[in-house]
């Protein structure tokens, strides 16, 4: 089967997977934390994240896959074919906002990025990639990205990365944030990283993320030309957490040299 047709099937699942978290709406939510008291999971995180794994392991049993919420595979390499899946990417939007938050599934072959999609649930939009064929949103190609200077430039991060932490080089970030036209938020690493490949912003920074939140993400990104990186400027290996820089062309490399070089990312 070719990457057209899986990435096919994928929509489906991901359409009706759609469909049941719109549906929720209406119902009461069973609302539980996992690492800390903000960190936010909910019976339809786990739902949706067991309809995949089901329709995965029925159709192509060969394939593996890593959900946020562990009832997947758990993966030492990348061999083969690997689903990297977020069954809500956003869930604090989820529950307080009933909006901004996605669906999130990048689907890779011995570790590279073959299938990328991110639905927004609510607006009703679908990014959708195959590499070597271009970004979609929904039936729409998406325009290569063009260059942008930082002074033009919207970037998507957590206010909380630009506030004091010991952990972080928060004071190389004001910079940045200074710098640029604007800065967004909006609570979904796979929303901001589709934001990124369809032009809405310019640039997205993240400090602390997971393989699902970014696999799908990545890959529609770079299928629009845009770059993805850590904040180091090193490739992703989508089996650890990391940092996250994705940009448009040029204002990726910017980005890097002018204000992150000296990080302790
Ligand atoms: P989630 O909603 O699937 O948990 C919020 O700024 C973004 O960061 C969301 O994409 C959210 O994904 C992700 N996120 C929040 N806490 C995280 C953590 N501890 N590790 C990795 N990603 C996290
Ligand atoms: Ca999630």
């Amino acid at each position: 089967m070719n990457w057209e047709s899986i990435a096919a099937i994928a929509k489906q699942w991901i359409m009706e997977a759609g469909q049941t978290i719109r549906t929720s709406f209406e119902m009461k939510l069973d609302i539980q934390t996992k690492s800390n008291a903000n960190d936010l999971v909910t019976n339809m995180d786990r739902e949706v994240e067991q309809f995949f794994i089901k329709k995965v392991r029925e159709t192509f049993p060969d394939h593996k896959i890593l959900g946020e919420e562990g009832f997947g595979d758990n993966l030492e390499n990348l061999d083969g074919v690997v689903w990297l899946l977020d069954p809500i990417d956003g869930t604090m939007n989820f529950v307080h906002q009933q909006r901004d938050f996605a669906i999130s599934v990048g689907i890779f072959e011995d570790g590279v990025g073959k299938v990328g999609m991110i639905y927004d649930v609510v607006r009703d939009e679908l990014y959708h990639a195959v590499k070597g064929n271009g970004a979609y949103l929904n039936e729409k190609k998406l325009s290569e990205l063009p260059q942008v200077d930082i002074q033009k430039a919207i970037i998507g991060i957590n206010p909380t990365w630009l506030m004091e932490n010991r952990r972080i080089d928060h004071n190389l970030l004001i910079p940045l944030a200074r710098d640029a036209r604007g800065l967004r938020s909006y609570g979904s690493a796979a929303l901001e990283m589709a934001f990124v490949a369809a032009g809405r912003i310019d640039a997205y920074v993240a400090l602390r993320l997971a393989p699902w939140d970014f696999g799908g993400g990545s890959i529609l990104v770079e299928e629009a030309g845009g770059s993805v990186t850590n904040l180091k400027g090193e490739k992703l290996d989508f089996l650890t957490k990391d940092t996250l820089l994705v940009a448009k062309p040029g204002l990726h490399e910017k980005i890097l040299k002018k204000y992150l070089n000296d990080g302790n990312w």
